[in-house]
């Protein structure tokens, strides 16, 4: 499955919840499938989506809150993970996109290949992980997981296939701060 498709599974699910994405592509990618103003996109700084997310979820515990990481991302930031199951915000669901290279930067190889990042999640204390490799996955298990008391993690393996001739985000990070904020606001 190419990342595009996990996207357009994944974007009919959504509802209003306040999603921090990772940079690069995946950011790219999303705003064009669906562009929300709950999209938190973290334009330039590769591994903080998910201290971000984690933020967000502990400030707002009654509100489910999303990550969408990327697997180089999550390998930067894997310290992050051990403090999420340690904060253990059961309104958190940290979704991973895995393409086993950092596509953004030219496609070089991550660690992905070998090291199963929902085994490394499961085993730092996240309440459920699993790994889904076909679209018609998508949606059972993230509804499950949506059910589950958090924090819960759900990586969606994928090929490279990143369209290049798709538009980057056009919101200022400023615009994107204000939106964002603005719709978890009370
Ligand atoms: C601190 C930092 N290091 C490096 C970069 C350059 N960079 C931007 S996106 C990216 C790759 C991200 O990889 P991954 O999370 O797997 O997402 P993908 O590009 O595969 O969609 C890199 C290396 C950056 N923006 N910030
Ligand atoms: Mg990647």
């Amino acid at each position: 499955m190419k990342g595009i498709e996990a996207f357009h599974k994944l974007a009919p699910l959504l509802k209003n919840e306040p999603t921090v994405l990772a940079n690069g592509y995946i950011s790219r990618e999303f705003f064009n499938v669906t562009d929300r103003k709950e999209n938190f996109y973290m334009i330039g700084s590769m591994g903080l989506a998910s201290s971000i997310g984690l933020g967000v979820a502990l400030a707002q515990p009654e509100r489910k809150t999303l990550i969408l990481d990327g697997d180089g991302n999550v390998l930067m930031a894997m310290g992050t993970l051990a403090m999420i199951a340690t904060c253990a915000p059961k309104n958190l669901i940290h979704l991973v996109i895995d393409n086993e290279v950092y596509e953004s930067t030219g496609s070089q190889r991550t660690l992905s290949h070998e090291i199963r990042l929902e085994e490394v999640a499961k085993s730092v204390g996240y309440k459920q992980a699993m790994r889904v490799t076909r679209p018609e996955e998508i949606q059972p298990a993230y509804e499950k997981l949506y059910q589950a008391e958090g924090p819960v993690f759900l990586l969606i393996k994928v090929e490279p296939a990143f369209d290049s001739s798709q538009g980057r985000v056009t919101h200022t990070p400023e615009e994107i701060r204000d939106r964002f904020m603005e719709s978890i606001a009370g």
